[in-house]
């Protein structure tokens, strides 16, 4: 049962890209070796990049010759899950065209899947960092949502199971890796994914330099809204803050604090704006690597309200965490924190001038959403009524509620859905940043009119999701609907 740990690609990797290129950089010294050769990994918030570098395979064999397969324990549960459990492979004849298959049990698969394969594979050979003489090299780009990896939701789902074969029919090879992979999943070597981007060292503030990926520069110090370019990690669009809250500290303060004596710091907090500032309290768990694997470590401060310095060159799976907190505990609106240093002595050390300040809007409460009405000729249909259409071209009129009264909306929208898998969207709206006021409530009373395709029973569904961000991503939606039979 091997491990490797990927690095975070800060770019995308192409393809085409050579493992001597900026964009691999960090992976090689993080590399798996196998029998016949090593895997490299590195990944970003969409993609995981893989190369195999088969340094034993010395000749360049035509087509399929030199084949791999590559699987995947998709629920990591270390067992063969019949029809969900991947292997992916090579198409006969085509070493760069990759297309997977499900298991259906030990050694068995369901065959190629017929469908858009947005994951992709290249076959070279050449040379690399690891051999001079050349040798067979493949490299793969998965996409992280087809392996049901999810980065965004901070540590979870932050590994993966995989074993794989690489084979040559000259010289004659053949290397699975761990032994009997495809038949056993119970040893199936782990994958931990990155979820470290490198924000660039002029966005992130003086001392908590981000909230979750949200450099903490991008938020307004008076709306305390987060507003990030459309194309960083996270696109937040003057997004309030809610669920749970990572603040990560400034990687080069933190770097310099123990050299200024730091061993341990206070938070500070207050419920909006002014007033005076209380010593915050609260415990987090952060997954610490040991040097083969990511142990649970639990951090809360000691009975002074003091929080102990993350140690120095450890590497954790949130590194530079200052504090977490469950923002559902705070009253919704802004709330303000600050963050000290004092040597052993408890002397304040390492200050900034001025003072930072960390302003967030939390806003937990998800839009509300109603179906105020659903009308034929000005007549209510009740849930589960049925109505006749007098004329194929006649409509149905929906009202209905997407409000949010913080002004904390993203999106709303209304759909018809019938029959098998049928719908069609009557209604959609989004927050648009160019379009003042800044905070956006949505309101009580939209409009939607929908004439029926077919003779089905419909159902009219509201939606509604917040601008609300945790630091990786949007959280909060909330839905509602109603039925009603249409024969036409
Ligand atoms: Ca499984
Ligand atoms: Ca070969
Ligand atoms: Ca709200």
């Amino acid at each position: 049962m091997g491990t490797i740990k990927s690095t975070w690609a800060g770019t995308p990797i192409s393809l085409d890209d050579q493992l001597e290129d900026a964009v691999w950089s960090g992976a090689l010294e993080k590399q798996m070796e196998f029998d016949g050769g090593y895997m490299l990994a590195k990944n970003d918030a969409k993609y995981l990049y893989v190369v195999l570098d088969v340094v034993k395979d010395t000749h360049n064999d035509p087509g399929t010759g030199d084949y791999f397969w590559f699987t995947f324990d998709r629920n990591r549960n270390k067992a063969i899950s019949p029809k969900y459990d991947v292997n992916y492979g090579n198409y006969p004849g085509n070493p760069n065209k990759m297309g997977r298959q499900y298991y259906l049990g030990a050694g068995r698969w369901t065959g190629l899947l017929n469908e858009e394969q947005k994951s992709e594979c290249k076959s070279t050979f050449g040379t690399s960092p690891n051999s001079a003489t050349p040798h067979r090299i493949w490299k793969f780009r998965f996409l992280l949502s087809d392996l049901k990896v999810n980065l965004l939701w901070w540590w979870f789902s932050s590994y993966t199971k995989f074993g794989f074969r690489v084979h040559s029919n000259k010289p004659n090879l053949n290397y699975d890796t761990p032994a009997n992979f495809f038949r056993d999943f119970s040893k199936l070597h782990t994958l931990y994914f990155s979820r470290k981007p490198s924000i660039a060292t002029a966005d992130l503030g003086p001392v908590m330099g981000s909230v979750g990926l949200i450099p903490t520069t991008k938020i307004n110090s008076s709306t305390g809204r987060a507003t990030t370019a459309s194309n960083y990690f996270i696109h937040a669009k003057n997004a309030a803050f809610g669920g749970r809250l990572n603040v990560i500290g400034n990687r080069t303060k933190m770097d310099q604090l123990p050299g200024l004596g730091a061993k341990k710091y206070k938070v500070f907090h207050r419920s909006g704006t002014s007033g005076s500032f209380s010593e915050f309290v609260t415990s987090w768990y952060n997954y610490k690597w040991n040097g083969s694997d990511y142990v649970l470590e639990a951090s809360s401060p000691d009975s002074s309200n003091f929080y102990k310095m993350p140690s120095a060159g450890v590497d954790y799976s949130i590194d530079d965490l200052l504090f977490q907190f469950d923002s559902t505990k705070l009253n919704t609106g802004l709330q303000q924190f600050k963050v000290k240093f004092y040597n052993n002595a408890g002397t304040e050390v390492g200050a900034t001038s001025p003072e930072q300040v960390l302003t967030m809007y939390i806003d937990n409460n998800v839009p509300e959403v109603s179906i105020n009405s659903v009308k034929y000729k000005n007549a209510e249909i009740g849930a589960c009524g049925i109505v006749n259409l007098q004329n194929p071209t006649d409509k149905i009129d929906v009202n209905f509620e997407a409000f949010d009264t913080e002004g904390n909306l993203l999106d709303y929208s209304l759909t018809a859905r019938w029959g098998d898998g049928d719908s069609e969207n009557i209604v959609y709206q989004a927050y648009n940043l160019t379009t003042p006021p800044a905070t956006w409530q949505g309101s009580r009373n939209i409009s939607g009119s929908f004439n029926a395709k077919v003779t089905c029973a419909h159902s009219f569904n509201v939606y509604a999701r917040a601008r609300t961000t945790n630091g990786y991503g949007y959280i909060g939606k909330n839905s509602t609907y109603r039925y009603v039979t249409i024969i036409k």
